[in-house]
């Protein structure tokens, strides 16, 4: 057998057993990834776009480069997981916050770590005990959107996302560094055309240049990563979002029409919808340049199918990312606000994402979507005690914001209450600037 026969037999024998285990799309690259990326990179955080991220500027220098976890490593497999999981169900008959798509079943972190655990037991059972690997899933310091798309996996859309051909965003990344010498795939160019529909939907311009996401307006940034008080002038543009945002995934043509939330179509995602026909069919004409989609090998059969997306694929295979096994899409608000303790949070979304966001995060999101909704007397109880027994500060402060959004009588002689009892400046701040 040549050399080449011999790598491609090592590539089909990987790919075979990434798709038995469930992985979706499995491409190959060398180590090496473009210098533009790091550039880009650097660029980025030079220009304070990782908003208090801290953690992404530790060794900027090391997350272009697999050597500095594995220094034996010769390839990269680079693996997508879809999660899609269909149609948005309704919002509940309470009231209720949205969770991002990535987050409404169990934590993805645990669920493909064990599948990448596997995936690397079953790799060294074909190549002996000679063969190193290492995986890389989100946490690790790594521009793993950058290797996917040296890979070919996808190519980066103007909303940031990798996109599929043919399958669209919903994807998780993440990628296996091994010392096997194999035969590259061929990077795509990104292909989004014309359309700068995530761009333009974007509620708060957090995607100020296409490709580039300015994480200090990004509403998936502070509700999930920002572990302080969101600023005054970005509250009432959370919407109804109570964990990440999938606004800019949502609206963009290469994925599936149903993703869009009936609500969204609607333009009661807080009323920041200034285009009403959002959710109607739309057409970029250049999707994938006119080319066939190089994941779909099945044609669509759909006669209105747009260029570059498979009308066959649409959900995901893994039963785990469904919304009956975490949080779900929504979670009520009540449910949030009476939380008053890290035990009860923890039994609450134990085994979901919502944890990243801490107790007080969540908290303070829920108070920030109560107003937005308008549902504030409904809740007003619970926002009463969050005001003047939550022991986190930054959740009595989002309480008070939340009840002095348009105060009845009873809601300001609360706030007039809390104002003698607090001792917090900040809470104080936001009690008299109500
Ligand atoms: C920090 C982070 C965030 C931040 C910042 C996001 C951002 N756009 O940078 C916040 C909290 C906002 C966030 C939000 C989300 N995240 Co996040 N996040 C990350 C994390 C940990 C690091 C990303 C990073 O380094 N950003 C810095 C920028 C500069 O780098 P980059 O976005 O990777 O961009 C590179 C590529 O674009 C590349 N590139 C390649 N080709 C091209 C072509 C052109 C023309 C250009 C300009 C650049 C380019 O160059 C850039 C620099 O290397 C990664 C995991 C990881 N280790 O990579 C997950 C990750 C990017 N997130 C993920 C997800 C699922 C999300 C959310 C969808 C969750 C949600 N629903 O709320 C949103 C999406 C928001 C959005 N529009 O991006 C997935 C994305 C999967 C995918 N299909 O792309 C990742 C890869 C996690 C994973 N392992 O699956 N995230
Ligand atoms: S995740 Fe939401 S806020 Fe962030 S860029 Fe996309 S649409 Fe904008
Ligand atoms: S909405 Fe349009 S511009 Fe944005 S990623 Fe999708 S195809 Fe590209």
């Amino acid at each position: 057998m040549s050399a080449r026969s011999k790598r491609k037999v090592k590539k089909d024998k990987i790919k075979q057993l990434a798709h038995s285990l469930g992985f979706d799309v499995v491409r190959f690259s060398g180590v090496k990834i473009p210098d533009k990326d790091q550039a880009f990179f650097l660029h980025w955080l030079k220009q304070g776009k990782a908003a208090g991220m801290s953690w992404l500027s530790r060794d900027p220098g090391i997350r272009s480069d697999p050597k500095h976890l594995m220094p034996e490593a010769l390839s990269i497999v680079s693996l997508g997981i879809h999660y899609f999981q269909g149609t948005l169900p309704g919002p509940p008959s309470v009231p209720s916050g949205r969770v991002a798509r990535y987050a409404w079943g169990e934590d993805y972190h645990s669920v493909v770590r064990n599948r990448l655990n596997q995936f690397q037991s079953g790799l060294k059972n074909i190549f002996g005990p000679e063969l190193k690997t290492c995986h890389v899933l989100d946490i690790q310091p790594f521009l793993e959107r950058a290797f996917a798309c040296q890979a070919g996996l996808g190519f980066v859309g103007k909303h940031t996302n990798v996109i599929v051909p043919g399958m669209g965003s919903y994807f998780f990344l993440s990628e296996i560094f091994i010392n096997l010498d194999l035969a590259p795939d061929q990077p795509l160019s990104p292909d989004c055309g014309d359309c700068v529909k995530c761009v333009k939907k974007c509620p708060v311009n957090a995607l100020d240049s296409p490709y580039s996401l300015d994480a200090r307006l990004c509403r998936s940034y502070h509700l999930i990563e920002n572990r302080g008080w969101i600023p005054r002038d970005m509250r009432t543009k959370m919407g109804h979002w109570i964990f990440g945002c999938d606004l800019c995934q949502d609206v963009c043509p290469l994925n599936p029409d149903f993703a869009l939330g009936r609500e969204d179509r609607d333009g009661r995602d807080g009323g920041f919808f200034d285009d009403k026909t959002e959710g109607n069919a739309v057409s970029i004409g250049r999707g994938f340049g006119g080319r066939k989609s190089p994941v779909s090998s099945v044609e669509s059969r759909d006669p209105n199918a747009k260029p570059g997306f498979n009308h066959q694929v649409k959900k995901t295979k893994w039963p785990e990312f469904e919304a009956d096994r975490g949080a779900g899409a929504w979670v009520p608000l009540a449910d949030i606000l009476r939380l008053r303790t890290r035990n009860q949070f923890k039994a609450r979304f134990e085994g979901t994402s919502l944890l990243r966001a801490k107790r007080a995060g969540l908290l303070r999101n829920a108070c920030i979507v109560a107003a937005n909704l308008g549902v504030v007397e409904q809740l007003q109880g619970l926002l009463e005690e969050c005001l003047f027994h939550d022991p986190e500060p930054v959740v009595r402060g989002h309480a008070a914001w939340a009840l002095g959004s348009n105060p009845n009588q009873k809601q300001k002689r609360i706030l007039e209450r809390a104002m003698k009892n607090e001792t917090d400046a900040d809470v104080l701040a936001e009690i008299k600037n109500r």
